[in-house]
């Protein structure tokens, strides 16, 4: 077998795959001379084809005749070889590279990808999945059919009365999607009503569902430090696994501010797209979990060194995973989370059945865990001929507003 030998491992193409199952994915596909394919996703949700024309224009040229073994060497290349550096595009491409080359190297070797980090801590991964509802009864439905389903872990949002659209929540009776039309669609907010249904939701689901199940929750950035301590500790109660995105995470010091005043468990992060987004809060330990995923942060080179410095502070992983990454992300990210030592939980919102079928995969889900596979790799690929069937279609993610108009978070 030769297939291993520098001059093998030569990257010979890399294209990239810009594709609409319901919705938008960015793909980077690295191919070596021996005929080794590499997968690797670049999608940011509603700025796909920023990613696509970084990837093509600055990328993709950089990598024509480079070693595909020499992932140290080309993550710093395309990081500290670039001058501009960090900000979501940029490192949603380096993550695209890296995860391709992971893919590769993991197939050279024969070896599942987890193999390649260490091995196994763990068998599955624990998720959480999504439920939500247009008022706390529907909510507490879905909860239950989530559990009926064998999730031992459920996020819950519920419609604000009053307010027409609610983040998390589908209007549509399908599953939610957080990008649906091509102009931003204009949302409502209203914090004080907001902080009223929050607690009662939360007391309801105890009620209903007892404490064996773990139940998170999203405040998607929109409180002020103070109302963000005020929420975390009406919750405290109810014994969230976390309370997510409580505050825009700009300023970290407003977290302070809510540690000072609740112990309920904060998870964030995943907008993030480096260790320096995350340094202070994960020093100080003024969060629990960090989101940041594999896709938005540079790959998996560079997500194990932030794993690994969260790790000294006792923060956890619990990696976004809505349905804007790929399957080919959440494959790799699986395969970390089998390794990662310091794992919390991993989100998974269920991707369509277009989207399962243009990206096969290995992962399967069994008593609320998701396991990666066994086969060499990451375990995930694309179906190119369907995926060209399903060209790219503009949406982006909404916006908030106050009821008197001004910009809010979303
Ligand atoms: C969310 C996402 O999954 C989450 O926790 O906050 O739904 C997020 O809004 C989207 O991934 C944005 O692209
Ligand atoms: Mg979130």
């Amino acid at each position: 077998m030769t297939e291993g030998s520098p001059r093998d491992r030569e990257i010979v193409n890399a294209r990239v795959i810009v594709t609409c199952p319901g919705r938008n994915f960015v793909t980077l596909r690295i191919e070596t001379r021996a005929g080794i394919v590499g997968l690797g996703d670049a999608t940011l949700n509603g700025r796909e084809l920023a990613v696509a024309a970084y990837l093509q224009e600055h990328i993709v040229p950089n990598l024509i005749g480079r070693d595909a073994g020499r992932i140290e060497d080309t993550w710093q290349f395309f990081y500290r070889g670039a001058y501009w550096r960090r900000g979501p595009v940029t490192m949603t491409a380096i993550a695209a590279v890296d995860v391709a080359l992971w893919d590769i190297v993991a197939k050279l070797a024969g070896m599942p990808l987890y193999q390649m980090l260490g091995g196994r801590s763990r068998e599955g991964a624990l998720v959480y999945g999504h439920a939500n509802g247009r008022d706390i009864a529907e909510t507490s439905d879905e909860v239950r059919r989530h559990i009926e389903r064998g999730f031992r872990a459920v996020r819950a949002q519920c419609a604000v009365p009053g307010l027409e659209k609610t983040y998390g929540i589908s209007s549509s009776g399908k599953a939610y999607e957080p990008a649906e039309s091509a102009l931003p669609l204009e949302t409502q907010w209203s914090t004080p009503q907001y902080l009223r249904l929050v607690p009662e939701l939360f007391e309801r689901l105890r009620v209903d569902h007892g404490n064996d199940v773990e139940l998170l929750h999203d405040a998607h950035h929109r409180l002020t430090p103070i109302e963000a301590a005020r929420l975390a500790r009406d919750l405290e109660p109810y014994r969230l696994f976390w309370l997510e995105d409580a505050t825009p995470a700009e300023n970290q010091r407003a977290f302070e501010l809510i540690r000072r005043h609740s112990v309920t468990p904060l998870a964030v992060g995943e907008v993030f797209n480096s260790i320096w987004d995350c340094k202070h809060l994960i020093e100080q330990q003024l969060i629990d979990f960090i989101r940041t995923t594999i896709v938005h942060a540079g790959g998996i080179t560079h997500v194990r060194r932030l794993a690994d410095f969260a790790a000294l502070h006792q923060v956890r992983t619990g990696f976004h995973g809505a349905t804007d990454l790929s399957p080919v992300c959440m494959g790799a990210a699986l395969h970390f989370d089998a390794w990662v030592p310091n794992f919390g939980i991993q989100e998974w919102m269920l991707h369509s059945q277009e989207t399962d079928a243009v990206f096969p995969h290995d992962y399967v889900f069994r008593d609320g865990r998701l396991f990666c596979g066994e086969s060499p790799g990451h375990g995930v690929t694309i179906d190119e001929k369907l995926a060209a069937k399903f060209p790219y279609v503009p949406k982006q993610l909404p916006v908030a507003r106050l009821a008197d108009g001004t910009m809010w978070d979303w």
